[in-house]
C-alpha cells in the first residue's frame, strides 16, 4: 500500500520499537519480503511512498550518493548521519549494511548502541575484512575467520538496546569461491552465534547456487538474498524456494544516476530547460516530498504572530472641521503626513503587529478613503451622530478579541505589541504624561482619565489599573491621564460592548454618544476597564499644530 508522505515528517516520529519488530515480522512472515534500496532521506521518502515495508539502507549507494567507493572510505559515522536522515524521514524499517562492522567486535558493540539509538531496525554484516570491498569486484576476496565472525555476531546482540533489532549474518563464502558446503558451515556457525537471519550472496547470473543453499539449509533461520546478479530469475521461484527476503539492493541509485545524467546533458547542450521542465519533477512535488505541508501547519500552530488572532475597527467618519482647507474634499483620516494618508499609517502599524482583519467606518467624503487591504463600514449619518454610532455601525465586527481605535492617531509599534499582550477583558491606553499634551483650541478635546491608581514607574508588571471615569471634565486632581484612543477588547469584551450599545439604541443615548460615554457606562455597569499606563509616544492629528507634530513624528 502506498504511503502518502505528506504528513510524514510527523509520522516519522513513529518510535523505533515498532520499526525492529516490524523487521523481525518481516523476515520471520512465511511471505517473501522486500527491501528496497535508498541512500538518503529522500531516496527512502520514496522507497516509503512506493509502498514499500522496509528500506535497504546500502554501502554502495551511501558511498556512491556521497562521491566515495564502497570500501569504507566514508567513515561509519558519517554512514551513520545518513542513516538518521533516512529514518527520520520514515514510518518502515531500515536494514542497514553494515559491511565489517567496521573493525572487531568492539565496533560491532559501539555500532549496534547507536544503530538502536537511531531508530535503524537492523544491521547486516558480512564475513569479510576490512576495509571491505565490494563483492561484485575481483574474485576470492579473502574472508574472515568464521569463530572472529561469531564473536561479532555475539557481540552485536548483545549490545542492541531494543529487543527486537535484527542482525543480519552475511555469509561471502559463495562470492568467494569457498563452495557451497563452506557456506552451510558458515550460516550453520552464525546461526548459532545468535544471526536473526542469513543473507546467502551470489555474484552468479544465475541463481542456482542460492537454491541449492535454500534447499540444504531448509530454513534453519530466514534467508536473506541480493538478486543483483542473478536479476532474470523469476521472483515466484524465490517465494517457492522458502526465501524470506529480496533485497533489491541499488537501484534507486542506478536510476538516479541515469536520470541525473541526462538531464545534466540535456541542458548543457541546449542551454535551456524547455525540453526538461515537463520530465523532472516538479518544484511542488520537492516541497511535498519534504514534507512542507506539515511545516506550515506546524507554523500556523506554534509561531507567535501577536494580533493574528485579533482584528481592528478604526473610527474614521469625522471630517475634522479644524484642518479647515485641508479637509474640505477628505476626511480627516486621510490627511496627508509625508506623502502617506493618516490611515494608511495607522493601518500598516497595525498590520506590522500582525492584526491583518482591519475595518474603518467611514462617513465624510468615504469616496475619497482609499487605503488597500482594509473593510470599510460606513456611517452615513456621521454629521449627526458620534463615535459609538459610527462603532455600531461596525457591530458585526465586534466578534472575538478586537482593537477598536480611533483614525486619526499614530502611535509607536512597541505600544501597540504592549497593547496586545494585556490581560483584561478591556483595557485602554492611557498617557500618563497627560499635562505636557494639554492645549486648548478649536477640536482639542483630551479624554482624561481617572483611575483605580496614577502612574507609577514602581509598579510590577501584573499590577493592574482600573478606570473609574473618563471624560473631558474632569478636574485636575482626579485626571490620572489621557486616552489615546485605543482600546483592546477580548472576545468577552466585545460582547460587552455590543450589548452595551444595543442597550444605548435602545434607550435613545446611542446617536450622540462617544467612546468615554461608552466606558462611563460600562464602568458604572460594575465592568473592570483597565488601563494600561504609557508615557508619550503618541499623537492626534486634530489641528494644524498637530499635523506639524505628526510630520515630525515619522
Ligand atoms: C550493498 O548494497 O552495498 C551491498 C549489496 O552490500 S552488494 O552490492 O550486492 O554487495
Ligand atoms: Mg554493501
Amino acid at each position: 500500500m502506498a504511503v502518502s508522505l505528506r504528513g510524514a515528517r510527523s509520522a516519522a516520529t513513529t518510535k523505533s520499537p515498532a520499526k525492529t519488530s516490524a523487521l523481525k515480522a518481516a523476515l520471520r512472515a512465511p511471505d517473501l519480503a522486500f527491501l528496497m534500496e535508498a541512500h538518503n532521506g529522500l531516496s527512502a521518502r520514496i522507497v516509503e511512498e512506493a509502498g514499500f515495508k522496509g528500506i535497504w539502507a546500502s554501502g554502495l549507494s551511501i558511498s556512491a550518493a556521497l562521491g566515495v567507493r564502497d570500501s569504507n572510505e566514508a567513515s561509519w559515522t558519517q554512514v551513520l548521519e545518513v542513516l538518521e536522515f533516512m529514518a527520520d524521514a520514515t514510518t518502515i524499517p531500515i536494514l542497514v549494511d553494515g559491511d565489517t562492522g567496521y573493525g572487531n567486535f568492539n565496533n560491532v558493540r559501539r555500532l549496534v548502541k547507536k544503530l538502536c539509538q537511531r531508530g535503524i531496525a537492523g544491521v547486516c554484516i558480512e564475513d569479510k575484512l576490512f576495509p571491505k570491498t565490494n563483492s561484485f569486484i575481483g574474485d576470492g576476496q579473502p574472508l574472515a575467520d568464521m569463530d572472529e565472525f561469531c564473536g561479532k555476531i555475539k557481540a552485536g546482540k548483545d549490545s542492541q538496546t531494543d529487543p527486537d533489532f535484527q542482525l543480519v549474518a552475511r555469509v561471502e563464502a559463495l562470492i568467494s569461491g569457498w563452495g557451497l558446503d563452506e557456506a552451510l558451515r558458515r550460516a550453520e556457525a552464525y546461526r548459532r552465534a545468535g544471526a536473526d537471519a542469513i543473507l546467502i550472496h551470489s555474484k552468479r547470473a544465475t541463481a542456482d547456487e542460492i537454491f541449492a543453499f535454500c534447499k540444504e539449509w531448509a530454513n534453519r533461520a530466514p534467508v536473506v538474498i541480493v538478486p543483483t546478479m542473478y536479476y532474470a530469475t523469476p521472483t515466484g521461484r524465490f517465494r517457492a524456494a522458502g526465501i524470506s527476503c529480496v533485497i533489491w539492493a541499488n537501484h534507486n541509485l542506478r536510476a538516479a544516476i541515469t536520470a541525473m545524467r541526462e538531464t545534466s546533458r540535456k541542458i548543457a547542450v541546449s542551454e535551456s530547460l524547455t525540453d526538461t521542465e515537463g520530465a523532472v519533477a516538479s518544484v511542488k512535488d520537492v516541497f511535498e516530498l519534504s514534507g512542507n505541508s506539515e511545516l506550515a501547519e506546524a507554523e500556523r500552530r506554534y509561531l507567535p504572530v501577536a494580533g493574528a488572532d485579533i482584528r481592528a475597527v478604526v473610527l474614521a467618519a469625522s471630517r475634522g472641521a479644524a484642518l479647515g482647507e485641508l479637509t474640505a474634499d477628505k476626511p480627516k483620516c486621510m490627511i496627508d503626513v509625508r506623502g502617506q494618508p493618516l490611515l494608511r499609517l495607522l493601518v500598516s502599524t497595525l498590520k506590522d503587529s500582525g492584526v491583518r482583519d482591519v475595518a474603518a467606518v467611514v462617513g465624510y467624503r468615504k469616496e475619497a478613503v482609499d487605503v488597500p487591504s482594509i473593510d470599510l463600514v460606513a456611517n452615513d449619518a456621521y454629521a449627526t451622530t458620534g463615535e459609538c454610532a459610527s462603532l455600531a455601525a461596525a457591530a458585526d465586527k465586534l466578534k472575538g478579541a478586537c482593537l477598536v481605535t480611533y483614525g486619526d492617531i499614530l502611535f509607536r509599534r512597541y505600544l501597540l505589541d504592549r497593547l496586545l499582550e494585556a490581560e483584561g477583558d478591556i483595557v485602554v491606553v492611557a498617557d500618563a504624561l497627560w499635562r505636557e499634551r494639554r492645549r486648548s483650541g478649536p477640536g482639542q478635546i483630551h479624554d482624561h482619565i481617572a483611575c483605580s491608581r496614577p502612574f507609577s514607574t514602581g509598579y510590577l508588571d501584573d499590577d493592574t489599573v482600573d478606570l473609574r471615569r473618563i471624560g473631558p471634565d474632569l478636574t485636575d486632581d482626579d485626571i490620572h491621564g489621557e486616552w489615546v484612543g485605543l482600546v483592546k477588547l477580548s472576545a468577552a469584551g466585545s460582547e460587552l460592548v455590543r450589548k452595551e450599545l444595543g442597550t444605548m439604541k435602545r434607550d435613545g443615548t446611542l446617536g450622540k454618544a462617544n467612546m468615554p460615554d461608552l466606558f462611563n457606562r460600562l464602568v458604572a455597569a460594575g465592568h473592570r476597564v483597565r488601563v494600561q499606563y504609557i508615557t508619550g509616544h503618541w499623537l492626534d492629528v486634530d489641528d494644524a499644530f498637530d499635523l506639524a507634530k505628526a510630520r515630525n513624528f515619522l
